[in-house]
């Protein structure tokens, strides 16, 4: 179905730590005719004009978090304002994890000064409150650190390989503190899907959560999802 306007009915964002299996959501869904899905743009952090951000940000933290942090900010606005001529748009992560997970963990583990975290914030700032980058629906796919450690290694994206286990732990501890716990940050209401599991058995989940993804909407009760709007803490929804 093609809408007029350019414009999605729901946004969609897929959250989870490096290497849930975010990807693989999003190829899933793309053949559905009512979903466009956006990729996140990791090739253009890899090559701006001839620039590999990614591998200098792991290289060197201390000199280029920042740096690759604004440009990944960037790059999330344009997915963000993105045309979308289908009713549901899906986003793998959004501005709102790199705020809240990443660039959180560099500033708390001192590879962002607080001058530069400040002005990422302000950058942050400015764009939510200005720009139509809402969201509907999280889908998160909760997966522990051990797993991702060895999918990581199995992949072998360059960049990646010498990531430490501990890393992937901090930033575990941040998507469960920004999704799962009481946040006045959260854009939207949250589905929670346990990602551990094998690929067919995650297919069978995808399957499974068709409906409320392709709605954008969790199926809870329409006096939660006003309690919502009302900004008290999102419904999450959790399936094992
Ligand atoms: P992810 O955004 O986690 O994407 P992915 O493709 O690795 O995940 P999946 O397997 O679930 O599809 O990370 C991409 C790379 O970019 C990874 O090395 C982490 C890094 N990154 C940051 O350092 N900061 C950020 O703000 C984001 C969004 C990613
Ligand atoms: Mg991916």
């Amino acid at each position: 179905m093609l809408l007029k306007g350019n414009k999605a009915r729901f946004t969609v964002c897929v959250e989870g730590n490096i290497g849930s299996g975010k990807s693989t959501l999003l190829n899933h869904f793309s053949k559905f005719n009512d979903v466009e899905a956006f990729q996140e743009p990791v090739q253009k952090w890899q090559d701006v004009r001839g620039n590999n951000l990614l591998a200098l940000m792991y290289e060197d933290p201390m000199r280029w978090a920042h740096t690759f942090q604004a440009y990944v900010q960037m790059t999330m606005v344009e997915q963000h304002l993105h045309p979308c001529s289908t009713p549901v748009k899906l986003l793998e992560r959004s501005l709102y994890s790199g705020r809240y997970c990443f660039v959180e963990n560099l500033y708390r583990s001192g590879k962002m000064t607080n001058a530069e975290y400040t002005v990422y914030c302000e950058w942050f700032k400015i764009i939510t409150q200005n720009l139509d980058v809402g969201v509907d629906l999280i889908v998160y796919l909760r997966t522990d650190p051990e797993v991702l450690h060895t999918r990581i290694k199995e992949r072998a994206r360059s960049e990646e390989q010498a990531i430490p286990f501990q890393y992937l732990s901090d930033l575990h501890t941040l998507h469960e503190e920004w999704l799962m716990g009481p946040s006045s940050s959260l854009p939207a209401p949250v589905l929670v899907l346990d990602a551990n599991d094998t690929l067919p058995n995650m297919y069978k989940k995808f399957e499974e959560h068709t409906s409320e993804i392709l709605s954008g909407k969790l199926t809870v009760c329409e006096e939660q999802q006003d309690t919502y709007k009302t900004a008290s803490p999102s419904p999450v929804e959790i399936v094992n």
